[in-house]
């Protein structure tokens, strides 16, 4: 059965100029690109995001850095987009990903570490709809 799952290139892969690599590979991975907006994340729009992590002693720093520059937010779909999009990022920490996983290639440490990825098929849905309102996906 075909998942949605929310996918953010980070401010440190956007600013790096890999952008485009990672969407390449979001399309060569089979993903539905459902929507896809480039932001810049207030302190305060990251807060809401990562609000299940307000209590980790890393919430500032991740607030932060997550409002540090531009970021592209993506609607992904595809048959168990959640797993599968969760494989092709690689483990959280960048060293100890995988090799050619996106955090491999594109990620610096466990804070940026390029990209996000959704935990669950529920938490794909509710952070699809955080960033997308049902009629801008397509
Ligand atoms: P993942 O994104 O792989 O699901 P989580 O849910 O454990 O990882 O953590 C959410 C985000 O918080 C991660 N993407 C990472 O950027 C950040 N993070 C996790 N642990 C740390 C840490 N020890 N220091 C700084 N940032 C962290």
């Amino acid at each position: 059965m075909n998942e949605v799952t929310l996918a953010i290139i980070k401010p440190d892969a956007y600013r790096s100029g890999n952008s485009g690599k990672i969407i390449d590979r979001i399309i060569l991975e089979g993903f539905s690109i459902n929507g896809m907006k480039q932001i810049h994340l207030s302190k305060k729009e990251a807060e809401g995001f990562y609000e299940v992590h307000r209590e980790r002693p890393f919430f500032d720093e991740l607030t932060s850095f997550m409002s540090s520059g531009k970021c592209v937010v993506l609607s992904l779909e595809r048959e168990n987009a959640v797993l599968k999009w969760r494989e092709v990022i690689g483990a959280t920490n960048p060293e100890e990903a995988d090799d050619g996983t996106i955090r491999d290639q594109f990620g610096t440490n466990t804070g940026s570490n390029a990209v996000h990825g959704s935990d669950s098929p529920e938490n794909g849905k509710l952070e699809s709809n955080y960033f997308f309102p049902q009629k801008d996906l397509l």
